[in-house]
């Protein structure tokens, strides 16, 4: 763990650390940000009890009072989840200036990552990364996930990059800030909703053993970065693709047409889905969450024993 006065590490998640036992990071933003309430909460919950499942100790990661949390308390995940108070979303750009104001923040990705990073993490689960959107060749939006990625040292599970991104675009850009993306028991990239995308992987593995033992030594290459492991969602949630696209379609132009912009596009859009989905996106999101949580503590446990 390296030092940081601002950081509090909960008492369990550090007895966990010190023991050389298994620890997952999860991020907030999805609670804040990307899923409404009640089901926030409840999947939050949810992830972190599959992480225990599984063997490990969850370590939801949040922004208050002037302090990077990890292990984030059951009072905590109930003020990120309630709108009213008005939660920041934190990339990690945001974290020096979030930490002087003493704001209450839900860390993205990015922000997890670093903050994970500093309390001697390895293993981080999520529903999908950001990436480049639609349109960046203009808009320049690409998330500060992969940025993050390419320089952090973390094993990250989720189900590829949210579908309303550009994801060949995605898949490119992870190549070239050398992000390896490998498949957890499939030969292409998953596109969150959806089992597939059409986008084949370089990489598989076929276990949680065999995905430890990649993590174990792509960590430990000297400057090592982040690396990827993708799943679809549970088989009985999976939506097909082109369902999925009229959905999208009909929320990016409604994003236009409402002038949402930067970090506000992720939550609008998935809210607009889930309604017009009649809640499906919404069932799907919570599961892949879930699983994804079960699968990094399958991986952080036998990453735990090498
Ligand atoms: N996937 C979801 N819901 C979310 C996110 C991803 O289904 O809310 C969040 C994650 O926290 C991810 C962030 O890191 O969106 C990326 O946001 P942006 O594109 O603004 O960088
Ligand atoms: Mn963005």
């Amino acid at each position: 763990m390296r030092h940081f006065d601002r950081l509090s590490v909960s008492a369990e998640v550090h007895a966990a650390l010190a023991a050389g036992r298994a620890v997952v990071a999860l991020e907030s933003s999805l609670i804040a940000q990307g899923l409404p309430p009640p089901h926030n909460l409840e999947a939050a919950r949810m992830a972190e009890e599959a992480v225990r499942g599984a063997g490990a100790v969850p370590a939801t990661i949040a922004v208050e009072d002037g302090r990077l949390l990890v292990g984030a308390e059951s009072a905590i995940l109930e003020r990120l989840a309630d709108p009213e108070r008005g939660p920041a979303k934190a990339a990690s750009r945001d974290l020096g200036v979030l930490l002087a104001t003493g704001r209450l923040a839900a860390t993205t990705v990015s922000a997890t990552l670093r903050i994970a990073h500093l309390a001697g993490i390895r293993v981080l689960a999520t529903g999908g990364i950001g990436g480049v959107h639609r349109g960046a060749a203009a808009s320049f939006d690409v998330s500060s996930d992969i940025e993050e990625l390419a320089v952090t040292p973390l094993a990250v599970v989720c189900s590829g990059a949210k579908s309303i991104l550009d994801l060949p675009a995605t898949l490119e850009l992870l190549e070239t800030r050398r992000v390896p993306v490998i498949g957890l028991r499939v030969g292409e990239l998953p596109a969150f909703y959806s089992a597939t995308s059409g986008l084949a992987l370089t990489h598989r593995v076929e276990s949680a053993d065999e995905a430890a033992a990649v993590v174990d030594l792509h960590l430990r290459l000297p400057g090592a970065g982040g690396l990827l492991f993708v799943q679809p969602p549970p088989a009985e949630l999976a939506i097909a693709g082109d369902e999925v696209d009229g959905w999208i379609a009909e929320a990016l132009r409604a994003a236009a047409a409402a002038g949402v912009t930067a970090g506000r596009v992720t939550p609008f859009v998935l809210g607009r889905m889930a309604t017009s989905s009649g809640g499906r996106t919404l069932r799907t999101n919570i599961g892949l969450i879930v699983n994804n949580a079960r699968v990094a503590a399958e991986v952080a446990v036998a990453l735990s024993g090498r």
